[in-house]
């Protein structure tokens, strides 16, 4: 009879051989300059490889009369594993007229995604901003329910090729009264948003369905406390909600916030994934960036990050130079801070270590 530490003396002693042999190849290559020793075991080289070696994706807005400039697909095809439409999905494009839906532009981008693997966020069914003419003309019970009749339409349409969508976006009003921002769809009843989840689930019941806003980020907010409570409220009674969507458009007047992961951990703590939506940052500051990844990589339902746009020349704050790659499609400093956060844990520091 063979015991364990006969059967395995021979494959223990061959391993440790080869382990060595491997470590002197590697150790002699180092010495000559010819290797990089990689900081994690398999990191990636893009940033949707990156983040799905996280258990995350990465993902950019995009529009689709952009995609038939090569320099732009180039970058789209080789970094993101996730893609927004920037306009294709907002009612005015989706519903022009009432009851007539056009969906051709939102389709060229979920096919242009999903044929190269890449995730579609959906975005977005129910806003105060960007309606069509007949759509801001209509008030009570009417707008209720074309705003019903919209939501359920267009998640039908794509119903299982979009994974999350921002059924409401924008909801709350800027300032510290805590309040539901005004709006026609405000005034057609308080309940108007969780009427808006309760259409989106039953009419796609796959997709993750996310409430979405900016100026959310600052955990002592008072607007970012009255999503919370609405979410909180939300999970309590039932109503179909998945995930909260951070815009995270940071500038001078809005600048990322210390407390931002504490965010993150109270909203995932609820019950629901956290995404970050439309991230750019003015001027790009590579710590700043490296700072957003990492708080995301610190809370396990912070399930992805999406920029708002791709080069400079794309973001709708073009003057502010807020994204990862240059107008020319130049990967930025922020851009390597980026992947180097996503390929090396979630604790690097906030500065890079001082050398020689
Ligand atoms: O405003 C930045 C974002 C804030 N959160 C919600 C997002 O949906 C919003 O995206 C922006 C787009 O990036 C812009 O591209 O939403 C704007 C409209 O609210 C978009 O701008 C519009 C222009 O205002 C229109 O004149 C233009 O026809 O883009 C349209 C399509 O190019």
């Amino acid at each position: 009879m063979i015991d364990s530490c006969q059967r395995n003396n021979r494959p223990r002693s061959t391993a440790r051989r080869r382990a060595a042999l491997a470590l002197a190849a590697v150790g002699l290559l180092a010495a000559a300059g010819a290797v990089v020793l990689p900081v994690a075991a398999s990191a990636g080289t893009t940033l949707g490889a990156s983040a799905a070696e996280r258990g995350r994706y990465f993902g950019a807005a995009v529009a689709a009369n952009k995609l038939s400039d090569s320099a732009y697909t180039t970058i789209l095809n080789r970094e993101f594993n996730s893609v927004t439409p920037e306009n294709e999905m907002k009612i005015d494009a989706t519903e022009p007229q009432q009851g007539q839906f056009t969906f051709t532009n939102a389709d060229r981008i979920v096919s242009h995604a999903r044929s190269r693997g890449m995730s579609v966020r959906g975005h977005t069914l129910a806003w105060h901003s960007q309606q069509p003419g007949w759509m801001q003309n209509m008030s009570g019970s009417a707008l209720r329910q074309a705003m019903l009749n919209h939501v359920t339409q267009v998640a039908t349409h794509f119903r299982g090729q979009v994974v999350a969508w921002d059924v409401v976006n924008e909801a709350f009003a800027d300032g510290g009264s805590g309040a539901r921002r005004d709006s026609n769809l405000q005034r057609t009843g308080n309940d108007w948003i969780e009427a808006a989840f309760r259409a989106a689930r039953a009419a796609d019941p796959g997709a993750k369905l996310c409430y979405n806003d900016y100026n959310t980020d600052d955990w002592t907010h008072a607007k970012t406390q009255a999503v919370y409570n609405m979410v909180r409220d939300f999970k309590q009674r039932g109503v179909p909600i998945d995930c909260v969507g951070l815009q995270s458009h940071f500038n001078s007047g809005s600048p990322y916030p210390g407390n931002y992961r504490t965010t993150l951990s109270s909203f995932a703590a609820l019950g629901v994934d956290v995404q970050i939506t439309e991230l750019d940052i003015q001027n790009a500051p590579a710590d700043t960036y490296r700072n957003v990844v990492n708080d995301c990589l610190a809370v396990a339902r912070c399930t992805g990050i999406t920029v708002w746009g791709i080069r400079d020349s794309d973001s709708w704050r073009a003057d502010q130079n807020p994204l990862l790659f240059t107008s020319s499609g130049a990967k930025k400093p922020a851009y390597d801070a980026v992947l180097a956060a996503l390929n090396g844990g979630t604790t690097p520091p906030t500065t890079p270590p001082t050398t020689g």
